[in-house]
């Protein structure tokens, strides 16, 4: 089995239950285990800020599929959700990106991993540091000596839903 870690981000619509329904189709797509989610977080847009706050959450899965299979995974979740693309970086009813992939350095045209951009994002990085306590690999813990760095609130990212499992996270009704 392998050990990923995914970011999951939404600022158009009912974003909770975005969130919910992209939780639910993973949960329910073979070969993918959803071990642990963090706490729902309100997050300020980074990039192209002139847009709405967003949600984000991490997610822990456990999974037979290999990297690449695991983005076409995401992507087709981000599909059957709506997901439109209009510009980078631009609002978006939900999106799956894939954080770790055990602690492998990809690099192919279409998937970079550890996620280029994570360790500049206090939005990916609180709730990641959520769902890994004791980070056991190089990775995890260069995620968590940079957030001990950081300070959420300065920036943008507030806790919004406390969340303790996962069961817990598909039954909340916003
Ligand atoms: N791709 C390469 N590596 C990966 C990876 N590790 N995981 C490729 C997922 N995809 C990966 O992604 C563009 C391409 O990246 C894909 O075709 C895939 O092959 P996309 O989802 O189509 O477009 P995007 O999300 O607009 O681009 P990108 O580069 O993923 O954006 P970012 O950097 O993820 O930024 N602010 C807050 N507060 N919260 C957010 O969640 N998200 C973004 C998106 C900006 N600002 C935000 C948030
Ligand atoms: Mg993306």
């Amino acid at each position: 089995m392998n050990d990923v870690y995914l970011s999951i981000g939404t600022n158009i619509g009912e974003r909770y239950e975005n969130l919910q329904h992209a939780v639910k189709l993973l949960m329910g797509t073979e070969g993918v285990e959803v071990e642990r989610i963090s706490s729902v977080y309100e997050t300020a847009a980074v990039g192209f800020t002139n847009q709405a706050d967003f949600l984000n959450i991490a997610v822990y899965v456990k999974t037979i599929h290999s990297s690449s299979e695991m983005l076409k995974i995401c992507q087709s979740i981000e599909n059957e959700l709506g997901r439109v693309r209009e510009f980078r970086w631009g609002p978006r009813i939900i999106d799956l990106d894939i954080l770790l992939y055990n602690h492998e350095n990809i690099e192919t045209e279409s998937l970079i991993v550890p996620h280029p951009r994570m360790y500049e994002r206090a939005f990916v990085l609180v709730p990641l540091i959520d769902i890994t306590p004791t980070p056991e690999n190089k990775q995890l813990q260069l995620a968590h000596r940079t957030m001990e760095q950081l300070d959420r609130e300065k920036e943008g990212v507030i806790l919004w839903k406390t969340i303790d499992m996962v069961d817990e996270f598909v039954r909340f009704e916003s």
